[in-house]
């Protein structure tokens, strides 16, 4: 096939094409149209020249049907991908093409799954509602802290930091991205002690809570270590997503273990935050849902990461709502019967911030504070309690500095983070 064999600019997908949209700039002297045509034939069924392919490959070439400005969408039909394999579609559709000669830039921004692909995966088990039914938490939003100092605590002084927060007030507790077994703080003893103070919080304040430690390892060493969790009477874990892969994580899915999986997405920025290159947050957002991950980190808008709101809230959208409408920079998308993921929002937040990402995120949202709340001048506990108040306030829509004239741990926040 010639390049221009997979130009089809009349072209109208069909049912059964997953459909994406890329940002193309071309190499110096190099037109528009032959760089995408190189982007669909390398990520098909082409190569670098030309091969006399008999007429039943030619059939799923993928097609160039739509451009505008340095925006084009292209048609894959579903046959070029085996159901059921993650890291198959990533290798045709965001493989080789981000190192072509023929793009200056190339950047991934969505992706539209037909139903037969869709079909083929679990999606999250517990999803948003799942979540909420076993935490008995309806009508806030969650909160969440992350054990701090990540790295460096015994097994028993993490222990005691999550009961901590528990105690204040946090729902979930999370090791973590970079916290799994290391001498300091081995896996097993931690979890053990973890989930024993766990229960004592339980016991004490009446509310579920749920710890979320952070599975992340080699392969057969991560199924082992969700399956102690899970023997243990543990309800969640934790995974990088993105280090650990996508083919493991479909592993840790399909073990079924009945555990709620949280994404934690380190080292997505070397992948997301070049706009003009690399592929968009939304994209590992998709995969994520479609694997299975029942919370993901997806950003905050504020704080000490970088990601606009704007966009934050699109990929909300793209995990939590069950029909998805096509945006400058997303394509439309039904999830049938794929749960939806709850968005996390983490980084650099403290209580200050918990009005802007409501008004912004909603209530399906968890809202997780590591220096936010262990950074508090009255200590861990008074951090959660600051937290969970700000988040009372918002509900009840009562602002902040109101709502600490009588919260004392909530002034105490604002006073020592002032903007
Ligand atoms: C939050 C966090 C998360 C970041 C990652 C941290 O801690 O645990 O790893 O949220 O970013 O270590 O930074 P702080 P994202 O609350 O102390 O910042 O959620 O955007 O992937
Ligand atoms: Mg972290």
């Amino acid at each position: 096939m010639k390049e221009k064999d997979f130009l089809d600019f009349g072209y109208k997908p069909k049912k059964n094409d997953l459909i994406c949209l890329f940002r193309i700039e071309p190499a110096k002297g190099v037109s528009f149209d032959k760089a995408t045509a190189n982007v669909a034939l390398e990520s098909s069924v082409g190569t670098w020249t030309e091969i006399k392919e008999k007429d039943y490959v030619r059939e799923i070439a993928a097609k160039v049907f739509w451009k505008k400005g340095n925006y084009v969408k292209i048609a894959y039909p579903a046959r070029l991908f085996e159901k059921g394999n993650v890291p198959n579609i990533l290798s045709s559709i965001a493989g080789n093409i981000f190192g072509m000669k023929a793009v200056a830039n190339l950047r991934l921004e969505d992706i539209h799954f037909p139903d037969s692909i869709l079909k083929s995966f679990k999606g999250p088990e517990f999803g948003v509602e799942g979540i909420r039914k076993f935490m008995k938490v309806y009508n806030r939003p969650l909160v969440g802290t992350i054990v701090k100092p990540k790295l460096g605590l015994n097994s028993s002084d993490h222990a005691k930091s999550a009961y901590e927060s528990w105690m204040g007030g946090c729902d979930f507790v999370k090791d973590d991205e970079n916290l799994s077994s290391q001498d300091f703080n081995r896996f097993d003893i931690r979890l053990a002690k973890t989930l024993k103070m766990l229960r004592k919080a339980e016991k004490e304040t009446g509310e579920r809570k749920a710890y979320l430690v952070n599975v992340t390892a080699e392969t057969n060493e991560m199924l082992r270590r969700a399956r102690l969790v899970k023997k243990l009477g543990g309800r969640y874990i934790m995974i990088d997503i993105l280090t650990e892969g996508f083919g493991a994580l479909q592993t840790l899915r399909d073990a079924n273990l009945g555990l709620a999986i949280h994404g934690h997405r380190a080292m997505h920025a070397a992948l997301t935050r070049n706009p003009k290159h690399g592929m968009s947050m939304m994209v590992i957002a998709d995969f994520a849902r479609l694997i299975g991950i029942d919370s993901l980190h997806i950003g905050t808008g504020i704080g000490k990461l970088e990601g606009k709101i704007k966009d934050i809230k699109e990929i909300e959208e793209e995990i939590e709502d069950k029909r998805v409408k096509e945006t400058m920079k997303r394509l439309s998308q039904n999830w049938g019967k794929i749960k939806p993921t709850i968005a996390v929002s983490s980084g650099g937040l403290h209580p200050g911030h918990v009005p802007f990402l409501i008004k912004n995120l909603g209530k399906n949202l968890v809202i997780q504070a590591g220096g936010g709340v262990h950074g508090h001048p009255w200590g861990s506990r008074a951090g959660a309690m600051a937290m969970r108040q700000a988040v009372d306030a918002s509900m009840k829509k009562i602002p902040l500095k109101e709502y600490a004239k009588t919260h004392p741990e909530l002034k105490a926040a604002l006073d020592y983070w002032k903007k």
